[in-house]
């Protein structure tokens, strides 16, 4: 995809019709759908997606919702706008922050015109959901309060049938003990995005054991900064890369934890 082009900037060398439609589809982007030729489809699909991810990184959160929306409408499944405009823009926020072009004012807009995005996209997302082939308790570790990422993996694992216990962020290894012993999950997940948090997840797992809970659950750890190897190290179960990887990895704990949850 093509990020560098103002599409403002486009439109308005576009002769638009006087009443403003494009004269194809009532949504998406204008410029395209006048300049495509018939089958430039996949050029309005890259258009739209082009125009969330600017708008994300602008932090327009209503712009996102209404784009969202046209992408839908344009026929775009809910996974491309997801992982090709809101979270690559994410991404691109994050290398921007990091080259100090970006400060957290603007990481804050953008999440929450991620946000945005991502509760338009929310119902489709989890609309496969076949009743609970199991439980998750998840939350963002203590000290971070970092929760995109956590809230899509929430959202797969209940597409994909889980029912899900949401701890929220900044979770004390008490509160994640105090949890399992209430909702008698098979799966813990954790989210961290710090690499100065990343450590509560040890600490936490640390706290299962000494409550003597750990061989009843499948520890599950992601977020950016965490990797296999980490997820070894302190004695995890099962790394996710990402959401999709997160609901795979819980189907395949999912035989071997059965039965395991506390009753
Ligand atoms: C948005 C954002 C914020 C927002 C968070 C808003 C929110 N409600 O989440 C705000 C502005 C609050 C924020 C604050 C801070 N942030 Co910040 N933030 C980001 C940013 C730009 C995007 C994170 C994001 O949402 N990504 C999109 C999601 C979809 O991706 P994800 O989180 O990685 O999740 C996916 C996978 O990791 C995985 N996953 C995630 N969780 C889990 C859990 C399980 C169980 C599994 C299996 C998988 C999984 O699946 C997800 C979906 O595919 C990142 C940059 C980046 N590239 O990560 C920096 C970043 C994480 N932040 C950073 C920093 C430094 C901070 C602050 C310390 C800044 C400051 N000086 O105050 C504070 C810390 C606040 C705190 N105590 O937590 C640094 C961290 C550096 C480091 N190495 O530790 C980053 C990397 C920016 C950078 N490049 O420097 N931040």
């Amino acid at each position: 995809m093509n990020h560098n082009a103002n599409s403002e900037g486009d439109s308005r060398r576009v002769p638009h019709r006087r009443d403003g439609s494009t004269g194809l589809l009532n949504s998406g982007s204008r410029f395209y759908a006048i300049i495509a030729p018939k089958g430039g489809q996949q050029l309005m699909h890259e258009a739209v997606k082009r125009e969330i991810y600017d708008k994300v990184i602008a932090g327009d959160a209503q712009g996102v919702s209404t784009l969202i929306s046209q992408a839908l409408e344009q026929g775009l499944s809910p996974e491309e706008p997801l992982n090709e405009a809101l979270v690559a823009a994410m991404a691109e926020v994050g290398d921007r922050f990091e080259k100090r072009e970006f400060f957290v004012p603007e990481m804050l807009v953008a999440a929450r015109a991620m946000k945005a995005g991502v509760t338009v996209l929310r119902p489709l997302l989890g609309e496969e959901g076949v009743g609970s082939v199991g439980t998750v308790v998840i939350g963002t570790v203590a000290g971070d309060l970092h929760d995109i990422g956590k809230n899509l993996v929430v959202m797969m694992l209940e597409g994909a049938g889980f029912q899900v216990i949401d701890l929220g962020v900044d979770v004390s290894a008490e509160t994640f003990v105090q949890a399992i012993r209430e909702h008698s999950p098979q799966l813990l997940g954790m989210s961290a995005l710090l690499t100065t948090t990343m450590m509560s997840m040890k600490s936490t797992i640390e706290a299962i054991e000494k409550a003597g809970l750990r061989d009843r659950i499948t520890v599950m750890v992601g977020g950016a900064p965490v990797t296999q190897r980490f997820a070894d190290d302190i004695g995890a179960d099962v790394f996710g890369q990402d959401a999709n990887a997160a609901v795979r990895k819980a189907k395949e704990a999912q035989p071997s934890v059965q039965g395991r949850g506390i009753s």
